[in-house]
């Protein structure tokens, strides 16, 4: 898995501040990446101390790692509720987020809009005054230059991910592509949000806008919780 963002130290404190938060009973979203992989990796521990928890993952990843950590899972379409979710982010701006650095965007926004408290992990490295990130937008692999043109049209400078070290493009869970979509500073995230919903080809993008309930941001010496 691609590893970005600040010291290992700084996400781990941040993943097991938000795995601290999970009761007994509880449903919870287990979200993609390094940071949120210490939350599964510590709710692990505390599944074998007896902690009695059902886990509904993001992404192959993420399931692999809750499967491996000995959480119970189960799937979103099994579940009524998700009481709460832990997930990271590439980027946060006062409670706004870019994600899908991963490319489990669509997954990861099922899961974290649909829980009752969306708890954000990130080290510090990922805060900003204003989103900058590159957004990244799931595609139908039948659209991806069509879309890429409906980018450019809004002001954007799209480029399909490849993978690393191989020709081919990044495909997604679902079997789609993803263009990285460039916009500079995002002064009005909802706005953006709301255009790139409306593409047609467009699966799903990485603005999370009004979904995020607290932010814990793991430092070199602590924790900071954003609410
Ligand atoms: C997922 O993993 C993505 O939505 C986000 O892009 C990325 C963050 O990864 P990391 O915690 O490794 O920086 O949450």
């Amino acid at each position: 898995m691609k590893t970005t963002g600040g010291s290992d130290g700084a996400k781990r404190r941040a993943g097991e501040s938000a795995a601290a938060l999970v009761e007994p009973g509880m449903t919870v979203g287990l979200g993609t990446g390094s940071t949120a992989a210490h939350a599964i990796r510590r709710l692990g521990e505390r599944v074998a101390d007896g902690l009695d928890i059902e886990g509904v993952p993001t992404s192959f990843d993420s399931r692999q790692r809750a499967r491996d950590a000995g959480i119970p899972l189960r799937a979103l379409e099994d579940v009524d509720t998700i009481d709460l979710a832990i997930d990271g982010a590439d980027q946060v701006a006062d409670f706004a987020l870019v994600k899908g650095g991963g490319a489990a965007h669509a997954r990861e926004k099922l899961v974290d809009t649909a829980a009752e408290r969306f708890v954000v992990v990130v080290d510090s490295s990922k805060q900003a005054d204003v989103l900058s990130h590159p957004v990244p937008v799931e595609v139908l692999p039948v659209a991806h230059s069509v879309v890429a043109g409906t980018v450019r049209d809004a002001g954007g400078e799209p480029s399909l991910r490849r993978a690393d070290r191989k020709d081919g493009p990044v495909v997604t869970d679902n079997g789609n592509l993803v263009l990285d979509c460039e916009f500079g500073d995002i002064a009005e995230p909802t706005a953006l949000a709301r255009t790139l919903s409306e593409m047609p080809g467009v699966v799903e993008h990485g603005l999370f806008v009004g979904s995020a309930d607290e932010v814990h941001v793991g430092t070199d010496s602590g924790v900071r919780v954003l609410e």
